[in-house]
């Protein structure tokens, strides 16, 4: 018989270079949120692959970037909490970047004890000549890495990333059930699919001054009902986001129940409401409400 294997793999790197895409499609579930707006991501959020001999536990994470408010010191704790339990460490790229911004997180990755696989993502919009350029360009730079050329959207050499995972994890039994999917519970995925369609319809601030907080989840037999709050900080930004006659709002709604009914393959009623709460996002108190303590 064959010996189990389990461990976690964390996915690591820039803002928006298609992290939560390579998460999804290793788990084959919308786990994630995706838009092209960089700090989609604002937690760590765990994708559970599950198979007879082996359990990987993915970490999604925040894209890295220099902390300007108390929120984002937050997301930047749960990228620092994925180098402290990774056995394999993703680092993803994207066809054309210069590397990472921060240097202490680069220079974590370069001294990295464990096994780092750089993933060079969105290989679908570039030439064979750049990408052999930028090939080389990362052994130069991260000689310890093994280097994978990737296209996270078009499902290209996705498998094979896995597989040499499964042959880098150790010798482990499970850590969870094996039914188990994800580490998040329901909640979350009702307040990050309405964070998404946020980030999808309106424009500057607005998705970053916005916190999603799932009040009720009753769950029946043929329906779900939903009662969420959209928070944001200030009185002109509520108006923004129920827009003229409540049509902004009722957009949201729509756009969310539809995706939420795919995700628990059940009828959805969904409330909104909007409400301001001041500053949240430079209050400690506030965060830790809202689950960013790692
Ligand atoms: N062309 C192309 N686009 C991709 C690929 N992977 C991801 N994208 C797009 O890149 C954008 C960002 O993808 P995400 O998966 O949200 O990126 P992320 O790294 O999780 O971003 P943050 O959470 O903001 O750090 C989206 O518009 C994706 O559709 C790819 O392989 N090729
Ligand atoms: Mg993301």
């Amino acid at each position: 018989m064959k010996k189990h294997k389990a461990g976690f793999v964390n996915i690591i790197g820039n803002p928006n270079v298609g992290k939560s895409t390579l998460m999804n499609a290793f788990v084959g579930e919308k786990l994630s949120i995706i838009t092209s707006k960089a700090q989609t991501t604002r937690h760590r959020i765990l994708g559970i692959v599950n198979g007879d001999d082996f359990q990987v536990i993915l970490s999604d994470t925040p894209g890295i970037i220099k902390p300007a408010y108390e929120l984002q010191t937050s997301m930047m704790d749960f990228v620092k909490s994925a180098f402290e339990d990774a056995d394999v460490l993703l680092y993803m790229v994207e066809i054309g970047e210069k590397g990472l911004k921060d240097e202490a997180f680069f220079k974590r990755i370069v001294n990295s004890k464990i096994p780092v696989l750089l993933l060079l993502n969105k290989i679908d919009t570039s030439e064979q000549q750049v990408l052999e350029e930028q090939i080389q360009y990362w052994q130069e730079l991260l000689p310890t890495a093994e280097i994978h050329p990737i296209s996270a959207l078009e499902n290209f050499n996705v498998k094979e990333v896995f597989e040499r995972i499964l042959e880098l994890l150790p010798e482990a039994p499970p850590y969870y059930p094996k039914d188990q999917l994800t580490d998040k519970p329901e909640r979350f995925f009702v307040n990050e699919t309405i964070r998404e369609k946020i980030l999808l319809h309106y424009k500057k601030e607005i998705p970053y001054a916005v916190e999603i907080e799932t009040e009720e989840f009753l769950e029946d037999k043929d329906i779900i009902r939903i009662r969420s709050v959209i928070m944001v900080e200030r009185d002109t930004q509520k108006g923004i986001i129920i827009g003229h006659k409540g049509s902004a709002l009722k957009r949201v709604g729509v756009e969310s129940r539809k995706d939420l009914e795919k995700f628990f393959d059940k009828q959805v009623h969904i409330e909104l409401y909007v409400k301001v709460n001041k500053n949240w996002r430079s209050s400690s108190r506030q965060l830790k409400r809202f689950g960013y303590n790692s």
